[in-house]
């Protein structure tokens, strides 16, 4: 049997979203965290196959949409990308509203999202940007010191935005989009070197998102940052939870007041907007984008294609 899978592309700053809308297996009715689960314990190579090569790239994200637990929300929906699964998404919840207003789905206003890290709200304007109101975001800690296996010593915070994030800004790179290769791996060695150290998230997660930021011209944005998502690929957008993971870290050190607005650019110059709510132990950050649809198209996995699920790994 011939299977076919429907999808809507777009980018949100430059960062690719494939928003699957039909044909994935059933995954129950379970919340988004337990689809996610089970998508991924029973029914990874749908992952591999709607994202990898032959029909993908390693930098697409994929989106999942889900029929929403809750009937009065407007959507669930499970991200995943080249190497596995992404709590919450930023860029992507961008892309996901874009793509149901294309489809006639939705009108501008507020739409509760389900994801497996917690229900968002993402507000569709009239002039077609989008609004997350993200999961709270907190510092977990500051001044985190790690050691390169070059001997620098990077010192920079671990926070949560939707997913665990170790940003920094002492590393002594130049962040321009002429060096993502040379960025790539050095984020990748950061990283590694943060996971030896012992520095992980709460609950023990692993820190699977790396910031490195530098100055922005202040025309365009308060800041410039390259971020390398799990998989060992650089996000082109300025990474929704990414940055929302930044507001936290400026609250927390009280360098940015609540509802003033940061403009955080990408290592390629696209834009997020975003401002703050304080919380309890943490805030509710919002972030402002805008995605631009780019394909309408059916994959199709025939039973005769030896690569059909993908490349052998
Ligand atoms: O926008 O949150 C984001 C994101 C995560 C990974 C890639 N983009």
């Amino acid at each position: 049997m011939t299977h076919r899978i429907a999808l809507i592309d777009s980018h949100t700053g430059g960062e690719p979203t494939r928003v699957v809308i039909g044909g994935f297996p059933d995954l129950g009715d379970g919340s988004m965290a337990e689809r996610r689960d089970r998508l991924a314990r029973e029914h990874d190579r749908w992952r591999r196959a709607t994202l990898l090569e032959p029909r993908g790239s390693e930098v697409l994200v994929g989106a999942l949409l889900c029929a929403p637990q809750n009937p009065a929300h407007t959507a669930g929906v499970i991200f995943f990308n080249n190497t596995g699964y992404l709590g919450m998404c930023g860029h992507g919840t961008i892309g996901l509203i874009a793509t149901l207003a294309h489809l006639g789905r939705i009108e501008p206003g507020a739409h509760i999202i389900e994801t497996p890290v917690g229900d968002v709200t993402a507000t569709l304007h009239e002039d077609g940007r989008v609004s997350v109101r993200n999961v709270p975001a907190y510092r977990l800690a500051h001044g985190v010191r790690v050691t390169m296996p070059t001997g620098q010593v990077v010192t920079g915070d671990i926070a949560w935005g939707g997913n665990w994030f170790f940003l920094c800004a002492d590393h002594g790179q130049a962040v321009t989009p002429d060096r993502v290769n040379e960025l790539t791996t050095y984020a990748d060695q950061l990283g590694q070197a943060l996971h030896a150290q012992g520095f992980r998230g709460a609950e023990g997660a692993v820190i699977d998102h790396i910031e490195l930021f530098a100055d922005a011209d202040a025309a365009l944005a308060d800041s410039r940052s390259f971020v390398l998502c799990p998989g060992g690929q650089y996000d082109r957008s300025p990474c929704g939870t990414g940055t929302s993971a930044k507001l936290a870290c400026l609250a927390a050190a009280g360098k940015l007041a609540p509802g003033q607005v940061w403009r955080q650019a990408s290592v390629i110059g696209s834009v997020f907007e975003g401002w703050y709510e304080p919380g309890q132990d943490a805030i509710v950050p919002t972030i402002r984008g805008q995605a631009f649809i780019s394909a309408e198209a059916t994959l199709l996995i025939t039973p005769d294609d030896p690569f059909g699920w993908g490349l052998p790994t």
